[in-house]
């Protein structure tokens, strides 16, 4: 908070009836009111993302008094009106009379930026990224919201709009329990979104509960009931074995090496406390969640370094010393960092007093201190462990062999395709299919990826040539998800996509990177038909993306195309419809207009079923389309979904399929 002079326009807002303000309770109202001047500054955005942030704020509060081993029991409520309710049995914020302050401990808590920290020294308090600004930033864009406080056998409340108490804080009566209970309901006036998925906060709470063991997090939805009046949503997130239990999960869909349990590390150095858990697959991706202070960072960091340099170094001196592992044919084979990651889940959490974020979307921690606390934890952590286990250390180390052998293959089959280009590619070096734009400047560039020829036919002829470009691609997509990495490397789609593009792979150390810096367009966007066999095709497609292109959609350059599902006609008139509502309006507007003909309903199920001309005007012409941008909301959920959707185990994804089929995910 700062301490500048305040201006008339703020002290405006200061209500004269409230009897006991000083100069200390304008600084306080001019903090609130920075917040609702900028609330992209506390919250990171006032759409879908700011909304549900306003969650997570609260609730990092809890999960404070629970780390703190005052609070075992959480509860979040969407209430029908969109309004939320957390409660925990904590020990309640403090209530009394401040000193500092002369007000209400409580007030002071609940209306002050940043001041929830101060009145506790003995918890162990940290902040990350945008988290941690306290529960006055989500006072702050409340139209409403009450806290009620258990504590010292009394029950206090107080209630607040926009920040400002309405009353002072008072005792409504006994409690035989303690704990805090904040019902908010986010001011509309501030954010662009105000209905929360119960998906998201679902995810976040069952991240929480691994990364947070012991826990119980409850929530429930209740806006929609079932007809005895109980909520159709709900669940109850709980979890004793912590992260072990969160790379179960992760890999849920994918066979475990040897029927391996997941290796669990926990210890402190350095003042940084750490956690990790980590198992082996059959599979030959690398999926490595990190997280600071609970936060994902979603591009690693310090403390994913330090993982992995352990990883390498213990593991190299393994080889070392039992030499006899590996079998005479392959002791010429040169092992990379990499080949011991292939097919490795893991979950590595650090908590950090002052984390430092850097990269793009500020999702990677730079604290150089943590490398070496990691490394160290889990050197000596998983040196015990092989030692222990040589079964099921020989595994890991066949599987090592495996993935060194087919990495070697890879970059051959990569190096290939990479002097070949010119000659298997039309003139200027981009694909035969690829329609291109005479346009050059990628940040206005469209590339369309187009479902069928026919499609792609129309797409070509509807197009708008000087910025938008046509890659029609035929039938399947290669399954990335299961295929060997030189399968995709030598797939022609896939190499298509490349190379329209105009993306390489880069090897940084021990790292394969996409260099971004050729690349063609800035908007990439999946056209599919709106049956099962284009949802399947834009499922590749994203998973594609997700696990070979991802800088692409963390850049924010990947879209999806909505095609109109309805076509409502009567004579000349046309309605093109996206959902049965509109379809439903459309014809009572259409059916109203007197004549006596008829409304015919037109369901589209292929984009070839709209000429180029319709085509262009409902799902082209970037004056009247609607693109769907792609994003990850949270990375571990994200992988979970894809290696579900697209793996062999058929029970979960079976499960995930029904749990879902009420959305259409295109969101990822
Ligand atoms: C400040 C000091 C203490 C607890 C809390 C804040 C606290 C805040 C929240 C927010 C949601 N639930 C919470 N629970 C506790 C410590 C008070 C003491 O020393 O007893």
């Amino acid at each position: 908070m700062t301490n500048e002079v305040v201006d008339a326009d703020i002290q405006e807002v200061v209500d004269p009836s409230r009897a006991n303000y000083g100069s200390d309770n304008i600084q306080v109202l001019e903090g609130l009111e920075a917040v609702r001047k900028r609330p992209s500054m506390y919250i990171g955005d006032v759409g879908v993302k700011g909304l549900h942030h306003l969650i997570w704020e609260v609730v990092d509060n809890s999960i404070d008094e629970a780390m703190a081993g005052y609070c075992d029991t959480i509860s979040v409520t969407i209430n029908p009106d969109n309004s939320i309710t957390v409660r925990d049995n904590g020990r309640g914020i403090p209530v009394g009379l401040n000193k500092q302050t002369g007000r209400d401990s409580l007030e002071v808590v609940m209306t002050v930026l940043h001041a929830g920290g101060k009145f506790d020294k003995d918890t162990y308090k940290v902040s990350g990224g945008l988290h941690g600004v306290g529960v006055s930033c989500v006072n702050a864009l409340s139209t409403m919201l009450r806290v009620e406080v258990h504590r010292d056998g009394k029950a206090y409340e107080q209630e607040y709009h926009i920040g400002q108490p309405q009353y002072n804080v008072r005792q409504i009566g006994t409690a035989d329990d303690t704990g805090t209970t904040v019902h908010f309901k986010p001011d509309e006036t501030i954010f662009a979104e105000t209905v929360y998925r119960y998906d998201t906060v679902a995810g976040r709470l069952r991240e929480l509960a691994y990364l947070n063991k012991g826990i119980r997090i409850q929530l429930t939805d209740l806006r929609e009931l079932d007809e005895q009046g109980n909520p159709i949503n709900t669940t109850a997130f709980h979890s004793e074995g912590g992260l072990s239990e969160f790379v179960k999960y992760l890999d849920e869909s994918r066979p475990a090496l040897d029927g391996m349990e997941p290796i669990y590390m926990e210890s402190e150095k350095g003042s940084t406390p750490a956690q990790v858990a980590m198992v082996y697959n059959m599979e030959a991706g690398e999926n490595v969640q990190s997280y600071v202070n609970n936060i994902n960072t979603h591009e690693g960091g310090t403390h994913v370094q330090g993982f992995r340099s352990a990883i390498t170094r213990v593991f190299g001196k393994y080889l070392e010393r039992n030499p006899g592992l590996i079998p005479k044919n392959a002791t010429k084979v040169k092992f990379e960092g990499g080949d011991f990651r292939k097919g490795l889940t893991a979950v590595v959490s650090v908590k950090v007093a002052e984390p430092q974020f850097e990269g793009q979307t500020k999702g990677k921690l730079g604290n150089q201190e943590v490398v070496s606390a990691v490394s160290q934890i889990v050197g000596e952590m998983l040196e015990r462990w092989l030692d222990e286990n040589p079964k099921k250390a020989q595994a890991i180390v066949r599987k090592v062999l495996i993935s060194a052998q087919a990495r070697i293959a890879a970059d051959l089959a990569y190096s290939r395709i990479m002097t070949d280009r010119k000659d298997f590619m039309g003139g200027a070096g981009l694909p035969g299919k690829l329609a291109d734009c005479s346009d050059t400047d990628p940040r206005v560039c469209e590339l369309y990826l187009v479902e069928g020829d026919s499609a792609g036919g129309s797409a070509k002829q509807g197009r708008n040539r000087a910025f938008q470009a046509i890659l029609p691609l035929r039938g399947k997509i290669l399954n990335v998800e299961k295929a060997l990495e030189h399968k995709i490397y030598e797939n022609e789609e896939i190499k298509n996509i490349w190379t329209a593009l105009g993306v390489r792979l880069e090897k940084l150390g021990d790292e394969t990177v996409m260099n971004l810096e050729k690349l063609r367009y800035h908007k990439i966007i999946i056209m599919t038909d709106a049956d099962v066999d284009g949802s399947h095709i834009r499922t590749l497609l994203l998973t594609l993306f997700f696990r070979n292109m991802r800088a692409l959609i963390e850049n924010g350059y990947l879209y999806i195309a909505q095609p109109p599902f309805y076509l409502v006609k009567k004579g000349k008139e046309e309605r093109y419809c996206w959902t049965e509502a509109q379809r439903e309006i459309a014809v009572r507007e259409l059916a109203g207009s007197g004549r006596e003909e008829n409304v015919h309903i037109q369901r589209y199920k292929g984009l070839g079923e709209m000429n180029a001309e319709q085509l262009w005007e409902t799902t082209m012409d970037p004056n009247r389309r609607s693109l769907k941008q792609v994003t990850i909301e949270s990375a571990a959920d994200a992988d979970h979904v894809f290696s579900m959707l697209m793996g062999d185990e058929v029970p979960p994804r079976r499960d995930f399929i029904e749990r879902n089929a009420k959305y259409a995910k295109v969101d990822v």
